[in-house]
């Protein structure tokens, strides 16, 4: 039995978590130069997340927001491949998509349970990701209202439930093709850190020395949609190009998959001796942190103050 994860991404509505959802399974369903992919458990959901990323590339509009009721439960199988071995499971994860109301708006009585449902989710989550809007963080830089709502009332709401837990906490900037031409990833920490909520979460998490990462992603790409004066986003007609959005997964799989791993290599270096025919020229673990390794350092900056 493999182990399953929890990972779940805490996002207003209108962040960005759905079609990161489709974007990362796009991106990581194939084998490729990454050195693991994912795979969707159920062939129906499988369909559902391709649907979802075609109508994202070629429909006018964007996918509809998520209703209260469609809290859905995505379980990916994470696996890794090696030149010499065949592909290796290496852990399960599970993954929600679900109305970002559900986090930050006054419920009817009906949608109350679902609303405890997600919240036991989020109390047994194994890592959580908070998705910033990036759109937002730009509004709130220019000084416009609708920015300073989002600091004052739906940060502090995912803020507060990350202070709950001692589990891995990252920070994701979504719509980062909107944002990289007005602003760096340095001067929005910066904007961030005078969140009092934020400094105090980032200050307690670095003194109990475990880094918080600000990774901005893009979950299309540039030059895929352009935001309007009005504030919508309209496409272009490219092609969307996923940027960074593996790197939250690269983060905390590894600290979470690293047991399972040790315990191949043990298996793979005992195949070694008995088996002197088999030359491989990077060992497992080697190719992993090589690969998590070396796509983590660059480009992710750790927030320490
Ligand atoms: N430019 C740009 N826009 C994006 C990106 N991701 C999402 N958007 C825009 O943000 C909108 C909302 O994205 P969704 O993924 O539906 O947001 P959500 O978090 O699932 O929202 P709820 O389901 O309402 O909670 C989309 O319709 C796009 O207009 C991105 O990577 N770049
Ligand atoms: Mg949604």
């Amino acid at each position: 039995m493999l182990n399953t994860y929890t990972v779940i991404m805490l996002g207003q509505r209108g962040s960005g978590k759905t079609v990161y959802l489709a974007s990362l399974y796009k991106k990581l369903s194939t084998q490729g130069e990454l050195g693991f992919f994912l795979e969707v458990n159920s062939a129906e959901k499988r369909k559902k997340l391709k649907n979802i990323y075609t109508q994202l590339t070629v429909e006018e509009d964007w996918p509809e927001g998520t209703q209260v009721q469609d809290l859905s439960e995505w379980t990916f199988t994470c696996k890794v491949q090696t030149p010499e071995l065949p592909i290796y499971s290496a852990c399960q994860f599970t993954y929600f998509d679900y109305a970002g109301g559900l986090l930050t708006d006054e419920l009817e009585d009906d949608d109350e349970n679902i609303d405890n449902e997600l919240e036991d989710k989020i109390n047994n989550a194994d890592a959580l990701v908070a998705l910033l809007d990036g759109q937002r963080i730009c509004e709130l830089i220019r000084g416009q209202k609708s920015g300073l709502i989002w600091s004052i009332k739906d940060l502090p709401i995912i803020l507060t439930i990350m202070q709950k837990t001692d589990k891995p906490i990252h920070f994701v900037i979504s719509k980062w093709d909107i944002v990289k031409d007005h602003y760096t990833l340095e001067e929005i920490r910066g904007r961030l850190l005078e969140i009092e909520e934020f400094n105090n979460l980032v200050k307690l998490r670095t003194q109990q020395k475990t880094p918080v990462r600000l990774i901005p992603v893009s979950s299309v790409g540039m030059g895929f949609a352009e935001l309007q004066s009005d504030g919508s986003m309209k496409k272009t007609g490219n092609l969307p190009k996923p940027y960074q959005v593996e790197m939250p997964l690269a983060c905390i799989l590894p600290d979470m998959i690293k047991k399972t791993l040790e315990e191949l290599i043990r298996k793979k270096e005992q195949e070694k001796q008995e088996n002197i025919s088999v030359q491989p020229n990077l060992s497992f673990w080697e190719r992993l942190t090589g690969f998590f390794g070396s796509t983590i350092k660059g480009v992710i900056e750790t927030v320490n103050d």
